[in-house]
């Protein structure tokens, strides 16, 4: 047919595919080429993601689409954000990129806060600080694994650096460049003055690009059959970013969840905003597509649940995500209560223990047993989004009036309904890949097949039925919900974030 195609590269923390996309002049059609799973593991001494694993699962979807059945007019990538891979001055990796999840990220942290504070670092940039940001990494590169940089040419962030290995291009796009906690999102311009003061060299640090810029064409080996021709466009390249785009937001101003292996909870705004409230309340100022900017938190998302499973598996005991569900609706909710962003969930280890002892030292009743466990994290993360929506009242002067939640645990209908009821207004969920769906529209746009944003969200809203939840008022949300705030300032200031 005469339908432009394009392919969707779409990185997660757990598991990445590459779709192909068509818009028929009213829907999108997302077909999955290729799904593949991957982890990082620790290869001298730091964390790594599996490169070449990613790379090979890639290869293997375009390899599909190139024997395909329809002219592919252009790939992008987006992946997780804040990691980074380093590229020597021929273009090679220096090592493998590093992951997020590793030690030296809450060390790094504690001894920046203690050097120039978090006041400093949130007023540079408006990004929350959180242990995961690639400025931490940074720190510990210049201070602990000198060697890394000493070899490095360049930084890309990880889309990028998959756009480098696709196209040979050696930027970073805006999105991306918002996560690491040394970029400005409102002037888009990276902060080399914090870096400076903390010894991090900023040479390294590439152009960057908006995302819908055309990058150059797929490289000769990759540009066979149907990829002939393939232009590289660079999508929002922070996997939320491209989830934003690809979210059918019920009203202006709804709530957006992006509920992966993290929750990312937050609203879209024109210009960043960073004042005190944001600053107490630690919400971060990332780029979105189309000059937008995403106001949001982190939440530590179904990760919870997906180091719990992880942990049962290794028990023997081996239950699918719906399974996990239905044991969870079937026991009584608002017991146990944890913080799913306190520091002892963020290395994934022992969480079954670790939510059972964090209750008993907190005071609510410790979870026994998988179907227990479960409600608690989803209970957990119900009222962390809660949180976000009653700080964001604060910080907007308004209330959101609904929330649509997207990504693999929109899928997850126990949690849908906790959200309803924790947050007390109508929850939409869908659609699941909205990530692909993003990515890919940002390319149809710069492609000139789809508008602008509001263009863009009409069709992704007409491309999948989203289902609804109404909030079911309920017993026991406000008493939980006051014992979640207490938890969280005890948290933060045990970390040393201040309250
Ligand atoms: P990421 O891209 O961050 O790796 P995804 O958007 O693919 O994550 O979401 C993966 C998560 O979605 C899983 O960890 C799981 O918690 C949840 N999920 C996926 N399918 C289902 C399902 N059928 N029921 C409940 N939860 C699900
Ligand atoms: C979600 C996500 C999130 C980042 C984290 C590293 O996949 O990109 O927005 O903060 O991973």
């Amino acid at each position: 047919s005469a339908r432009t195609h394009v392919a969707a590269v779409d990185l997660g923390a757990e598991s990445g595919r590459v779709a192909s996309v068509a818009f028929d002049g009213e829907r999108l059609d997302l077909q999955v080429a290729h799904r593949f799973t991957h982890q990082p593991h620790e290869v001298d001494g730091i964390v790594r993601w599996d490169l070449d694993g990613l790379w090979g699962g890639i290869r293997q979807g375009l390899a599909r689409l190139a024997g395909g059945e329809h002219d592919v007019a252009s790939v992008g990538v987006d992946a997780w954000g804040v990691d980074y891979g380093l590229l020597d001055a021929d273009g090679e990796l220096v090592d493998q990129p590093t992951c997020y999840r590793d030690d030296r990220q809450p060390r790094a942290r504690a001894e920046v806060l203690a050097e120039v504070g978090a006041d400093r670092i949130y007023s540079a940039t408006g990004v929350q600080v959180i242990d995961i940001n690639t400025i931490f990494a940074l720190v510990s590169d210049a201070r602990e694994h000198p060697q890394r940089l000493e070899r490095a040419a360049t930084l890309l962030m990880m889309p990028d650096v998959v756009h480098h290995l696709l196209s040979g291009s050696r930027v970073t796009e805006h999105t991306a460049a918002s996560t690491t906690g040394f970029y400005e999102t409102g002037s888009s311009r990276w902060t080399t003055d914090l870096l400076d003061e903390l010894g991090v060299p900023t040479h390294l640090l590439p152009e960057v690009v908006a995302p819908g810029t055309d990058v150059g064409a797929l490289l000769p080996d990759l540009a066979t059959g149907r990829l002939a021709g393939a232009r590289v466009l660079v999508p929002p390249g922070h996997d939320t970013a491209s989830a934003v785009v690809g979210t059918p937001l019920h009203d202006p101003g709804s709530l957006y969840i992006s509920s992966g292996t993290w929750s990312l909870v937050g609203v879209e705004v024109d210009a960043p905003v960073v004042s005190a409230a944001t600053r107490a309340a630690n919400m971060t100022n990332e780029g979105g597509y189309a000059g937008t900017v995403r106001l949001l938190r982190n939440v530590t998302g179904l990760w919870v649940l997906q180091s719990c499973r992880r942990w049962w598996q290794r028990q023997g005991t081996e239950l699918s995500y719906p399974e996990l569900v239905e044991l969870a609706a079937g026991v009584p909710g608002l017991r146990g209560i944890v913080n799913p962003d306190a520091p002892e969930f963020l290395d994934g280890r022992r969480t079954p223990e670790r939510i059972a002892e964090y209750c008993e030292r907190t005071g609510t009743p410790a979870p026994q047993g998988i179907a227990e466990t479960t409600r608690v994290a989803l209970d957990s993360l119900a009222l962390a989004y809660r949180h976000v929506v009653e700080d964001l009242a604060v910080v907007t002067g308004s209330r959101v009036p609904s929330v649509n939640v997207v990504g693999g645990g929109s899928n997850n209908t126990l949690l849908s309904q906790l959200t309803a009821d924790a947050c007390g207004v109508p929850v939409f969920c869908g659609p699941v890949e909205a990530t692909a769906l993003g990515n890919a529209a940002t390319q149809l746009a710069a492609l000139g097949e789809l508008g602008d944003l509001h263009d863009i969200r009409r069709v992704v809203a007409a491309t999948e039925p989203v289902t609804p939840y109404a909030p079911r008022g309920g017993e026991g949300w406000d008493a939980a919900y006051e014992h979640f705030t207490r938890l969280v300032a005890r948290d933060r200031e045990r970390q040393g974030l201040g309250v």
